[in-house]
């Protein structure tokens, strides 16, 4: 089985051009302008640079390029017949990277949900995963014919958890309810698309944010409280994908809490369409524990305590732990545990650049992180797992959602003044790393 080396991207935190040719404003847009303070307006100026960026993707020899498609520009207003400008833009962007030896990996869906469905009710609304259906009809009925690799929804956990619970991302909702409902959905939706566009030679599914909910010692309290961080992070996304059920655990769990998911007749069956590949997308793994710091095991309300500890080891400048070893483990652990082929589809880390004056950037922490990882992926497929991609993220500086611009986790630098791009010394690596061969 060959191995594809990438990088990757999406559409809001690069494109720019955020009011032409059609487009309407997504959740982040608003988000961004009430909230962060730095928006996605120019970005990386991607719409207009397309070409030459496919050509920087291009010097680092991979063989794919992961990309999104920004919703509110292909159908603006999340409803009603595709926008051709829009459409047209990611022709070319699809007809550049052929062109240039470049495997498209399109993303249906990262994050930017028009804002219109978001005042609809947005992903806790079901007719949402309707809407997403029909526009993923819009952007395969134009692109089915060259692009051959299609990611459904990327990190639905970000969109559920961080979008309508924490309210730290758009639509900034804090509302557990509304998280519960936006999970089902985007699976929902998921199923929906995934139905639509697999066929023989396509090769389709979701990318997952996953990290590991490992027990912060081997105290059954902390063992019980792991395993429920893993059912509310990635059993509940996962098992109904691919085993056709929602974990019973979770369900029980979310009982207790006097929840539950909205699920009608048949939604599983359409969730549980056979995927071709699992994209997973790790930044650092946790610890957990089941008491509290003054020893409770129950809160208030007599629910388990599940207290996320950051495992004591190096960080990036993100306060991110760095754990590639957990990295192998989650990989075989995913492999033995669903059998699904995994990709790669994101690993990135942010440090404090700081470009010489010809604007390179010497990352040796970067460079140094990535290679631990690309190794632990090898480490994982040495052992038997089947990993079949790897994609850095991100390709280039860009917009880092709540942290706007301040954060760079790209290989490449980019000046936001000038637009200049400046391959970092990880892009270097990475390019070096992809010509030695897997
Ligand atoms: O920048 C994001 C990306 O959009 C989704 N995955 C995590 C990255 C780093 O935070």
């Amino acid at each position: 089985m060959t191995f594809t080396w990438g990088v990757a991207t999406s559409a809001y935190q690069i494109e720019g051009a955020a009011a032409e040719d059609g487009r309407t404003p997504s959740i982040w847009d608003t988000f961004a302008r009430d909230v962060v303070g730095e928006t996605g307006d120019v970005a990386c100026d991607h719409y207009h640079r397309m070409p030459d960026d496919v050509q920087l993707v291009k010097s680092l020899g991979v063989d794919a390029y992961r990309f999104s498609v920004s919703w509110p520009r292909v159908q603006p207003r999340g409803r009603g017949p595709a926008n051709q400008a829009g459409l047209d833009f990611y022709d070319r962007l699809v007809d550049e990277l052929l062109g240039a030896g470049i495997d498209p990996w399109l993303t249906l869906y990262h994050w930017d949900l028009p804002q219109e469905l978001e005042d609809a009710g947005g992903w806790p609304n079901r007719d949402t995963a309707y809407r997403f259906a029909e526009y993923t009809g819009l952007v395969h009925q134009r692109l089915h014919d060259r692009v051959r690799n299609w990611g459904t929804v990327n990190e639905p956990w970000c969109v559920a958890y961080l979008g309508y619970e924490h309210g730290v991302h758009a639509p900034g909702r804090k509302d557990f309810r509304a998280a519960l409902a936006a999970t089902h959905h985007l699976l929902l939706g998921h199923g929906l698309a995934t139905a639509l566009i697999r066929k023989p030679g396509t090769v389709v599914g979701p990318a997952l944010n996953i990290g590991t909910a490992t027990p912060a010692s081997d105290d059954p309290i902390d063992i019980a409280a792991a395993r429920l961080a893993d059912g509310m992070g990635t059993r509940i996304f996962l098992d109904p994908i691919a085993r056709g059920a929602y974990p019973g655990d979770v369900l029980e769990h979310l009982a207790a809490r006097g929840h539950g998911l909205p699920i009608r007749d048949g939604d599983l069956k359409i969730i549980s369409a056979p995927i071709d590949i699992l994209g997973v997308n790790f930044y650092f793994g946790q610890d957990f524990a089941g008491r509290d710091l003054d020893g409770n095991t129950v809160d208030a309300a007599g629910l388990p305590i599940v207290r996320e500890i950051m495992p004591d080891v190096p960080r990036t400048a993100l306060n991110w732990p760095i754990t590639p070893d957990r990295f192998t483990t989650l990989l075989l652990r995913l492999h033995h545990d669903y059998g699904i082929p995994l990709a790669v589809t994101e690993n990135g880390a942010v440090y404090d650049d700081r470009p010489d004056d010809t604007g390179y950037v010497a990352d040796h922490e970067r460079t140094a992180y990535i290679a631990a990882h690309v190794d632990a992926v090898f480490a994982a497929r040495a052992a038997g797992a089947d990993v079949r991609g790897y994609f850095a993220w991100s390709l280039m500086d860009n917009f880092e959602w709540a942290e706007g611009y301040a954060k760079r986790f790209g290989l490449v630098h980019v000046d936001y003044e000038t637009q200049v791009r400046t391959p970092k010394r990880s892009a270097l690596w990475l390019r070096d790393r992809v010509r030695s061969g897997a």
